[in-house]
């Protein structure tokens, strides 16, 4: 998985089937809001990029990545929402609190999906530095918050 080789904003077309009429709820973490808001935008403008309309697109914040599998789950549970895009940083500290987070919302994010049937995208940062994050948030290895909206219209495209 080694992303630092790899443009994460870089596609393919497949799947990419039209949006216009899709909505999508995205849950923010608070925590890092330099890199998060930069993730945000990326995502916002991806979407729109992709055929959706502003109005079709709900932003909702929680304070930390930990709360993103419970945010995530508000909106997935709302039938209005398509699909849910997770935008968060974890940066690793000097103690384990690092892993438990990074464990419990990448899993709690997969649940959300698989319980809900919908797609609700991991568009979490999980770095051992601001610098590699900010290189992952508009920086030199694109925006991850780009590559999680792509794949929320690609999994919106599965059927297709
Ligand atoms: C507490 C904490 C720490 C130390 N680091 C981060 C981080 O790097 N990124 C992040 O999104 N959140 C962090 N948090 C906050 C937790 O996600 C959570 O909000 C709190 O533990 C309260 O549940």
């Amino acid at each position: 998985m080694a992303s630092n080789l790899k443009n994460l904003s870089e596609y393919s077309e497949r799947n990419t089937g039209s949006v216009f009429d899709k909505k999508f709820g995205i849950v923010v973490s608070e925590w890092n809001d330099e890199v998060t808001g930069a993730l945000l935008e990326g995502a916002i403008e991806t979407l729109k990029e992709q055929g959706a309309q502003k109005k079709n697109i709900k932003v909702h914040y929680v304070p930390g990545s930990f709360e993103l599998p419970l945010g995530a789950q508000f909106l997935a549970q709302n039938k209005k929402f398509d699909a849910v895009i997770c935008l968060g940083c974890v940066i690793q500290g000097e103690t384990r609190h690092f892993d438990f987070i990074c464990d419990a919302v990448a899993q709690g994010i997969c649940n959300v999906g698989l319980k809900y049937n919908k797609p609700v995208v991991f568009g979490v940062l999980t770095t051992d530095n601001l610098q590699q994050a900010l290189d992952r948030a508009g920086g030199k290895h694109g925006n991850k918050g780009e590559a999680a909206a792509i794949t929320a219209v690609k999994m919106l495209g599965f059927n297709n």
